[in-house]
């Protein structure tokens, strides 16, 4: 009889060596990000008998109008982490600053960044959503750190990670070498390992890119995109593109599959539209650790230096020879 597949606890303490210095502490923080993910996929799956669906009538720090989930979601994550004990500080895309555990509240040594609910323009319409994460460790324990120490470096992250809402509800996470897939499974609400050490192929056959932005692309963005559409010489085919609007959504199936996602600069807009500490540093962590590549075009995501909290960054990730073709356009190589 085959064995009954691992548990997301069970997979985390028996993994604790590989999970790089990862504590008791450390193991819970996690599963407690699998119980936000049970908690928002809950709401999703009602969100249109519910009356949860629409704008709040609020604009975020970002000037982007919050949808209810938006909100509910950005919610959930301070719920459940702010009396957890496991982080001392908490910042998502969605607040204009970082929520910083009173001294006299239990409070770990992790700081949590995330963006609560990706792809929000798919929540009317029951298509794809996702939620990403980044998790680093405070410097000291005699204080709680500022909000210039929540600026680190993407190759600073202890861990980073994504929860997908779609046809299943899914649990991606990397910590020390490999990236792991969960799924959660609805009759026991448990998340089970359903992806071991996932490796994304050196090159794929899918882009995903917003090319209603298109005119707005510097030449080498354009001159990329171009040349995927010409059949290639080893299949006779060219990209399929696939775009869900939901950036969790389209890298996952990059990472499972190969290929190419594109949110550029744009001429007007060098730094694009993503965030750099809550979308594109987890994914990129999670990308690299499969054998992909992140960069902005010139240079690596995981190095760019951060400047402000909300700061945002032209993200270009997949396979890794993929992406070095795009670099090689975009730089005016090729
Ligand atoms: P929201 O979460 O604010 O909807 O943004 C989604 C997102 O950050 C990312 O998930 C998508 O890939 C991208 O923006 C979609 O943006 P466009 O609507 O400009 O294509």
């Amino acid at each position: 009889m085959g064995q009954f597949p691992l548990t997301l606890s069970r997979f985390i303490i028996q993994n604790q060596d590989s999970h790089q210095g990862a504590t008791e502490e450390f193991s819970s923080l996690l599963t407690q990000i699998g119980l936000v993910g049970k908690l928002i996929a809950q709401d999703l799956r009602r969100a249109g008998l519910i009356n949860i669906l629409g704008m709040t009538g609020d604009t975020n720090v970002q000037g982007e109008t919050v949808k209810k989930l938006d909100a509910i979601a950005n919610d959930t994550f301070v719920k459940v982490f702010q009396h957890s004990g496991f982080v001392c500080v908490l910042a998502s895309e969605e607040m204009e600053k970082p929520i910083s555990l009173p001294g006299n509240w239990p409070h770990g040594k992790y700081m949590l960044l995330f963006d609560p609910l990706d792809g929000s323009s798919n929540t009317d319409c029951n298509m794809p959503l996702g939620a990403s994460f980044s998790i680093l460790k405070c410097d000291r324990t005699d204080r709680l750190p500022t909000e210039e120490e929540l600026m680190r470096k993407g190759t600073e992250q202890v861990a980073a990670g994504y929860l997908l809402y779609g046809s299943s509800t899914m649990l991606v996470y990397t910590v020390g070498q490999g990236v792991y897939g969960f799924t959660l499974e609805p009759g026991i609400g448990e998340y089970l390992l359903s992806h071991e050490q996932i490796r994304m192929p050196e090159r794929g056959r899918v882009y995903a890119a917003n090319e209603g932005n298109y005119h707005k692309w510097p030449a080498g963005t354009k001159k990329y995109v171009d040349s995927l559409k010409t059949s290639d010489k080893a299949t006779g085919r060219p990209y399929s593109g696939r775009y869900s609007g939901c950036l969790v959504a389209d890298v996952h199936r990059i990472l499972l599959g190969g290929g190419i996602y594109l949110y550029p600069g744009e001429v007007d807009k060098p730094d694009g539209k993503l965030r750099l500490l809550y979308e594109a540093n987890p994914l990129a962590l999670v990308v690299e650790r499969a054998g992909g590549k992140a960069t902005t075009g010139m240079s690596r995501i995981l190095e760019v230096e951060p400047k402000k909290l909300h700061q945002r960054v032209p993200l270009i990730i997949g396979s890794r020879r993929d992406v070095e073709t795009a670099e090689a356009f975009i730089q005016g190589r090729a």
